[in-house]
């Protein structure tokens, strides 16, 4: 994929393809640091990455808040009639991602195209943009990490969409899923993503938890088996958050979720999305999450994105924070990467970055921030003591008794036995400061 694809118009004008020109370079529009064809722990960093674009805050998100309108003016949504609009739109994403050499995007159903008023129209609204979005896909090699549903936004959803107390609220959000799903399936989709929004509680007052849990994973099974009936052979993903928008959220952190998981049987097709600001909310860093997640074999994909220390909520700012993110590249290099997902920047420019080109300097840094993480993860990886000291730091368990530990070979008398012969332990130190400044040394 090399070749840039533009519709009838060009919207990034004056923007070439970005280049990799290397860390010396002062171009603004050229990888410092993200060579696609750079191997790195024998993988292309492009096969590690898989860098996707999201089309919500890319394309459609122009930048309201709860104080004022959006400010960004997109040539793309001139057009009135949702079907013209949404063709626009398309061209700009695919014109954008093939610039900026993402080989992914993912989506909501309708951020791809506005909603109508009826299922009938939605699933005819939902053909059409999926037969041009097959052509642009085709044309251009760039292709779907993930599709998702939009369960959330719609007043409808205001007390949930799997979890809403009322039937008929959650036989609209099977109708509408139905439809992303079989969007995904038609443009070969990898994955298929479910954040549960509004699937939690504002108050438990008026809350029934088991009743709510119980129809979530109904659903859950009930998309994976329709998935899977029509030839779906790729990994569904949860993706955690706390809270924001309800007070709650079902799916709270990347612990929880495998619980649920494993609690109600879907463990088997369902791995984890886990998105850097989400795992900030939840109190823990995003190398917790991916680490829990790894453990249990379901480190799926990930949101790219980063939050803010003096806020308390998800600002999705663009991921340029090296030391948080070379300590998810150890992470993610001792683990084997991601299974079957991708990197997708869940990102959105600031309300006051409005120009166009604004979305490149967002992207081209996230990628190199990424990109540089990772060499740095690697380097310290190969070249420093980073990995024989946290060995190290396990070696006793290598003694006889401490093999026959982990192996459940002894008792809690024995054990007991034991610690009276070994008698008092040694004070070890921890070593944090000096490992903490390996990080700087290798970046
Ligand atoms: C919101 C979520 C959302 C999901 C997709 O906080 O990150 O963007 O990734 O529905
Ligand atoms: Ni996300
Ligand atoms: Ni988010």
């Amino acid at each position: 994929m090399s070749q840039v694809i533009t519709g009838e118009k060009e919207y990034f004008q004056g923007i070439p393809k970005i280049q990799f020109e290397g860390k010396e370079s002062d171009n603004p529009f050229a990888f410092k640091y993200y060579d696609e064809n750079k191997v790195v722990a024998g993988k292309t960093l492009k096969e590690h990455f898989r860098f996707a674009v999201a089309y919500w805050h890319s394309f459609c998100g122009v930048g309201g808040d709860p104080f004022g309108p959006g400010t960004k003016v997109f040539p793309w949504a001139e057009k009135s009639d949702p079907y013209a609009q949404a063709k626009d739109k398309m061209d700009a994403a695919f014109e954008f991602m093939t610039k900026i050499g993402a080989p992914f995007y993912c989506f909501h159903d309708f951020d791809l195209i506005d909603e109508g008023d009826s299922h009938s129209e939605n699933e005819k609204r939902l053909q059409f943009i999926t037969d041009y979005a097959l052509e642009k896909q085709k044309a251009s090699g760039v292709k779907l990490l993930w599709g998702t549903a939009n369960l959330f936004s719609h007043p409808r959803f205001m007390n949930g969409a799997g979890t809403n107390p009322d039937f008929s609220v959650v036989a609209h959000a099977g109708a509408q899923l139905k439809n992303a799903l079989d969007a995904t399936i038609k443009l070969n989709g990898e994955n298929y993503v479910f954040w549960g929004g509004r699937e939690g509680y504002m108050s438990l007052l008026n809350t029934n938890v088991k009743a709510e849990l119980d129809h979530l994973a109904r659903l859950l099974h009930m998309a994976k088996d329709y998935a899977r009936s029509q030839g779906f052979k790729g990994n569904f993903f949860i993706e955690p958050k706390p809270m924001e928008p309800t007070k709650h959220q079902y799916d709270f952190d990347a612990a929880t979720v495998i619980g649920f998981l494993r609690e109600y049987d879907l463990i088997d097709d369902f791995k984890l999305n886990l998105e850097v600001n989400h795992a900030t909310l939840a109190q823990h860093t995003m190398q917790h999450e991916m680490q829990i997640a790894a453990n249990a074999g379901l480190l799926g994909s990930m949101d790219a994105n980063r939050g803010d220390y003096q806020n308390g909520w998800d600002t999705d700012q663009f991921p340029t924070n090296l030391n948080e993110l070379t300590e998810m590249m150890l992470v993610f290099l001792e683990v084997g990467g991601l299974q079957g997902g991708g990197i997708n920047f869940d990102a959105k420019l600031r309300r006051n970055s409005t120009d166009l080109d604004d979305l490149f300097h967002a992207h081209i840094g996230g990628m190199d921030a990424f990109a540089r993480a990772l060499i740095t993860a690697d380097a310290i990886l190969t070249k420093s003591s980073y990995s024989e000291f946290k060995a190290n730091r396990y070696a006793s368990f290598q003694s006889e008794n401490g093999q026959k530990f982990e192996k459940g070979e002894l008792s809690l008398q024995t054990l007991a036995q034991i610690s009276h012969e070994m008698g008092a332990p040694a004070q070890i130190s921890g070593k944090q400061e000096m490992i903490e400044n390996i990080i700087n040394q290798y970046l």
